[in-house]
């Protein structure tokens, strides 16, 4: 049977703005209080949707959340009606009215881990969403994220979905951000590969010096539990301290995998070797050939790397075996990445071409090409059990795209997120577009 990895990537939310909410994520600090562009930001994401549809890629899309969080400030005692829960936010606790607007859930590599079928143990492709812990703008989105997934993966006979881990640092987990699988084919039994920033109970691990480690071994070796994935099947490694403290908070900043290929930063892991060589048999143990592509600190620092986004790139199989690399701009403007890059494509290896795209929007708050999608790995049958509203085609793409023209501002500041028509505006938006994807009701103010 035929397979293939889906990308569904996150439509960018119409409260979009920098909030500089992110300590440890460089760009969202340095950007912190500019002002955005949410119609530009939605538009962007959605141009690269359909530049891989248009490669032959299967594209999905997963949908933003109800942005301002209402329900989360009257949980934090803001009282009366909408329009004054967040006009009292506004006055005295801007930077809560804040986190309950951010857009974050356009970032869905952090939205859920996914297992696909050949690799659990009940044959079913498994969800988990992420508690995303760490930050607090990030911990709200999980509920929304699971009925959304939900309205997505409805079929029960292939999808299981599991409520985010218990709400606690030490349960710390960020999804499919520092979660990996190689495999010969998308459709045959894989390895899956568990990043972790630190250990939550076993203190011989080091742990960063400045910025916080989001993701715990616990939280991964829960996960794969929860998936039924078998100890063959699994490898961890953790992420090297110090590269998290110069700001790479994310497996996903640093490294990639597609496949067989492994592409990574010679500092991002600790281990490295050990960690290869498990890598490397436990994939020929399902009949894969491992390969890695070190990039070395002498070509591309880490601050190159976290600047540019290299590694925060999608790495997509091509009919011919070989492999295409999805950058940000950003990577073009960058001396050396964009050095390392010709060499890396001219040198006759797996990775053979590379695309770039403008996501400046995205990106200044952290987020490259790699954040905005999850990928999930499907067999055709499953394929076809996917809520094909979600599946991008050219029509969805017209609809989108007249959708963000029509309901999403070119310009958001600090002040804006504080005027009670923007949650009008953007819940008369999500409401329509609940009805263009064919989700049903997935939203609080649709429910209650
Ligand atoms: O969690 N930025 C996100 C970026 C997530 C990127 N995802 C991956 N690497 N997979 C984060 O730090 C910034 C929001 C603000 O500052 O307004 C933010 O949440």
């Amino acid at each position: 049977m035929k397979s293939y990895e889906v990308n569904f990537d996150g439509l960018v939310g119409p409260t979009h703005n920098y909030g500089g909410l992110s300590y440890g994520n460089v760009a969202s600090q340095s950007n912190s209080q500019q002002s955005s562009n949410p119609k530009e930001a939605a538009l962007q994401g959605l141009a690269k949707m359909k530049a891989l549809m248009d490669m032959g890629f299967q594209q999905g899309v997963l949908a933003p959340q109800e942005r301002p969080d209402v329900a989360a400030l009257r949980r934090l005692g803001f009282a009366g009606s909408d329009a004054q829960v967040i006009q009292q936010a506004a006055k005295e606790a801007m930077p809560l009215l804040v986190a309950s607007c951010s857009a974050s859930s356009m970032w869905v590599a952090n939205a859920a881990t996914v297992s696909p079928s050949a690799d659990t143990a009940d044959g079913r492709v498994h969800f988990t969403a992420a508690n995303l812990n760490c930050k607090y703008h990030r911990s709200i989105e999980h509920p929304t994220t699971s009925r959304v997934l939900g309205a997505m993966f409805a079929n029960q006979q292939h999808f299981a979905h599991h409520a985010a881990l218990p709400a606690v640092a030490q349960f710390g987990d960020e999804g499919a951000a520092n979660h990996t699988r190689f495999c010969r084919a998308y459709g045959e039994a894989g390895v899956e590969f568990f990043v972790f920033g630190r250990s939550a109970f076993d203190t011989r691990y080091p742990a960063p010096q400045k910025y916080p480690a989001r993701q715990t071994l616990e939280a991964s070796q829960a996960v794969a539990r929860l998936h039924g994935l078998r100890e063959e099947g699994v490898v961890y490694a953790q992420q090297n301290p110090s590269v998290i403290d110069q700001g790479v908070f994310h497996n996903d900043v640093i490294a990639v995998g597609n496949g067989e290929v492994l592409f990574y930063h010679e500092d991002a892991f600790l281990e490295t070797n050990k960690m290869l060589a498990e890598l490397s048999s436990k994939l020929a143990k399902v009949g894969g050939k491992f390969q890695s592509v070190c990039v070395p600190r002498s070509a591309v620092t880490v601050d190159d790397a976290v600047r540019s986004y290299l590694f925060n790139s999608q790495l997509l199989s091509r009919p011919d075996g070989s492999m295409l690399l999805i950058v940000p701009e950003e990577c073009r403007s960058n001396e050396r990445v964009w050095h390392y890059l010709q060499g890396l494509t001219g040198a006759g290896g797996v990775i053979r071409e590379v695309k770039v795209f403008d996501l400046k929007q995205s990106m200044q708050n952290g987020g490259g090409p790699a954040c905005l999608r999850l990928r999930v790995a499907l067999n055709e049958t499953e394929l076809a059990a996917v809520n094909p509203g979600v599946i991008m085609t050219a029509p969805l793409y017209d609809s989108l795209t007249q959708w963000v023209e029509r309901h999403y501002r070119d310009r958001m500041t600090e002040n804006d997120l504080a005027d009670p028509q923007l949650l009008l505006e953007c819940r008369a938006a999500l409401d329509e577009l609940t009805q263009i994807l064919k989700l049903g009701a997935v939203y609080p103010f649709q429910i209650n």
